[in-house]
């Protein structure tokens, strides 16, 4: 475990990562975890390769009847949709009729980790959402709250492009904090933070030395 409580200061060596950046608490429940899926990266993607294959990515419509900027797909027992009718999971994806693709080992594996190592001991997933960001895609403030169980954190992996997370409060217009999210970086929030507003800034235009021009973002659940 990293950081087993929000009271523990001292940070050990072996919780920086590869450039030597440590875990960082940004609120009483919310932990930066850099660099934390680096060294299982290309095993994270093998695992991705497959899900990807059977559940492309897609843009969905809001209730509202509007495109979402981010194209996303789903992995676990449920998957998260949008359409005309709302936001909810799903046990099957809507565009094959399948069911949504199985979690892989490996995610829930770094899901549950990342939120020991937040504080979060027991976590265990049963869906990912896996948003693909273009550059200028942005994703406005909202909350996660489709979940069942507010009591069980949010796990979520940044890949490729960096991102400006905003972390805002329990409001809606209440002032957010800008996290920059790199490639391999994990955060979680849960607990006191687990309903705060938050969004991701507008991806600046790059180029990913492994990923290419994109960011890929799995959040992940526990949504039952
Ligand atoms: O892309 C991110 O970092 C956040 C994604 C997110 O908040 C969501 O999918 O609900
Ligand atoms: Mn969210």
């Amino acid at each position: 475990m990293i950081l087993c409580s929000p009271a523990r200061t001292a940070i050990m060596q072996s919780d920086l990562d590869l450039f030597g950046r440590q875990p960082q608490r940004l609120a009483t429940h919310t932990v930066l975890l850099p660099g934390f899926v680096l060294p299982r990266l290309e095993a994270l993607l093998d695992a991705l390769r497959p899900v990807l294959r059977a559940a492309p990515f897609r843009h969905m419509e809001t209730p509202g009847g509007q495109a979402i900027a981010v194209a996303l797909s789903n992995c676990g027992d449920l998957g998260w949709v949008s359409d005309r009718q709302g936001y909810r999971y799903t046990t099957h994806d809507p565009l094959s009729g399948a069911p949504w693709p199985a979690l892989p080992a490996l995610l829930a594996q770094l899901a549950h980790e990342a939120a020991a190592a937040a504080g979060f001991d027991g976590f265990h997933a049963d869906t990912c959402l896996i948003n693909h960001y273009l550059p200028g895609t942005r994703l406005s403030l909202h909350q996660d709250r489709n979940e069942r169980d507010f009591s069980h954190p949010i796990v979520s992996i940044s890949l490729g492009l960096p991102a400006v997370f905003l972390l805002g409060g329990q409001q809606r217009g209440d002032a957010t904090q800008k996290v920059p999210l790199g490639h391999g970086d994990v955060l979680v929030w849960g607990g006191d933070d687990r309903l705060r507003f938050h969004g991701v800034q507008p991806i600046k235009p790059g180029e990913h030395p492994r990923m290419g021009s994109r960011r890929i973002n799995l959040t992940l659940r526990r949504a039952t």
